[in-house]
């Protein structure tokens, strides 16, 4: 089997390309050009990857990848996945987080309807939520442009599958998280700044909201998710989530609390934090795939907190 990963340098593409691997897939990453290569994430099965270059933002592009790596599947990682950054650059996340996957689409569409394909969706698309725990059906109510241009990706998703046949699928993954997370994301931002503080690097740690709540799973369980939707005989829309909800304030005091420190003494409040339009609440309900993928999240919140914390003490130990 061959498959093409877009965002292969990103959290996700890393952890679903080891994932592929280990099942002897032919894996094709396409990366965009940068003067300096981001490549840590996958350094350490570089050699077994083959790179084809493009961007979102560009159609030929795409059309090229395609032809070249004759995928399979197709994953579609790749986004513009800071939800802040989303307001400071509304036009350029709706380019490439709603219309490049219309790119993408159109390129399976014009050379061979046969490619399976995966649409990252998000549940930040429930925004102010509508109903809880949320599920497939619950209505969207997306508070950044980054959710907004989501609804349109997951939308045109499903729009392809109706018009023209094509199996794909649409994973509303809520948060994951992992030692190869974004350093700007909460939890990671969070569990570096915690080793930093425990190994005398640091003397504080700023966040935003603190109330804000959050489903939050571990990315190496939810990248399987991603291929079972993939391997169905019929296309679909599935919730990925742990089902329990947690405060940044726990994930901030279960950090803190595994390295024998009292969060207080350490954690500030900065309004530069503080977005626009807030999504105060998350819970998925991840039922219908557990009955009908048999997938099932491996790591539980404790777990991925303690991770991601001796991880980041690991690695800045030995820096
Ligand atoms: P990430 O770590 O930010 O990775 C994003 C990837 O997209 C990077 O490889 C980046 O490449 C690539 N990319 C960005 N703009 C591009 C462009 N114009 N052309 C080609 N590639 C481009 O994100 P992640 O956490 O792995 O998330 C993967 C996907 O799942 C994203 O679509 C995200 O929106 C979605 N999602 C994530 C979560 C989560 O909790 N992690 C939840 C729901 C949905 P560079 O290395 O060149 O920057
Ligand atoms: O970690 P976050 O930046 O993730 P957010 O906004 O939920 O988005 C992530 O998950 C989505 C799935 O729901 C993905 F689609 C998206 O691509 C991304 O991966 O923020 C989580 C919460 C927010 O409520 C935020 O206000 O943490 C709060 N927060 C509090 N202090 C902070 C901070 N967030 C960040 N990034 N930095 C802070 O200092």
């Amino acid at each position: 089997m061959r498959a093409l990963i877009t965002g292969i340098t990103g959290q996700d593409g890393s952890y679903l390309a080891d994932f592929l691997l280990e099942k002897d897939y032919e894996v094709f990453g396409m990366v965009r050009r940068a003067s300096t290569e981001s490549f840590e994430r996958i350094e350490h099965i570089r050699d077994k990857i083959t790179f084809v270059q493009a961007d979102l933002l560009d159609q030929l592009s795409i059309i090229n990848v395609i032809e070249e790596s004759k995928p399979d599947e197709i994953y579609n990682l790749a986004a513009q996945s800071f939800v802040p950054t989303s307001w400071n650059q509304p036009v350029l996340t709706g380019e490439f987080d709603a219309i490049g996957v219309t790119k993408i689409l159109e390129g399976i569409r014009l050379l061979n309807r046969k490619i399976r394909f995966y649409q990252a969706s998000s549940s930040e698309m429930f925004g102010k939520v509508q109903q809880t725990p949320q599920n497939e059906s619950t209505s969207f109510y997306p508070r950044s442009p980054y959710g907004v241009a989501k609804v349109y990706a997951h939308w045109i998703t499903i729009n392809y599958r109706e018009s023209y046949d094509i199996h794909a699928n649409s994973g509303i993954l809520f948060n994951h998280e992992s030692p190869r997370r974004g350093l700007e994301f909460v939890t990671r931002k969070i569990t570096d700044g915690v080793a930093r503080i425990k190994l005398g690097l640091a003397k504080e740690l700023a966040l935003g909201n603190l109330d804000a709540r959050r489903d939050w799973g571990y990315a190496g369980d939810y990248v399987r998710a991603m291929w079972l939707m993939l391997q169905q005989d019929e296309p679909g829309d599935f919730v990925i989530a742990t089902g329990k909800t947690h405060s940044v304030k726990d994930f901030v005091e279960t950090a803190f609390g595994h390295v024998d420190l009292d969060y207080h003494d350490y954690v500030t409040t900065d309004p530069r934090f503080i977005r626009p339009a807030e999504v105060d609440f998350l819970q998925g309900n991840p039922l219908l795939a557990k009955e009908k993928l048999g997938w099932e999240p491996e790591v539980n919140f404790d777990g991925l907190v303690r991770m991601m914390v001796d991880a980041d003490i690991e690695r800045l130990k030995n820096k």
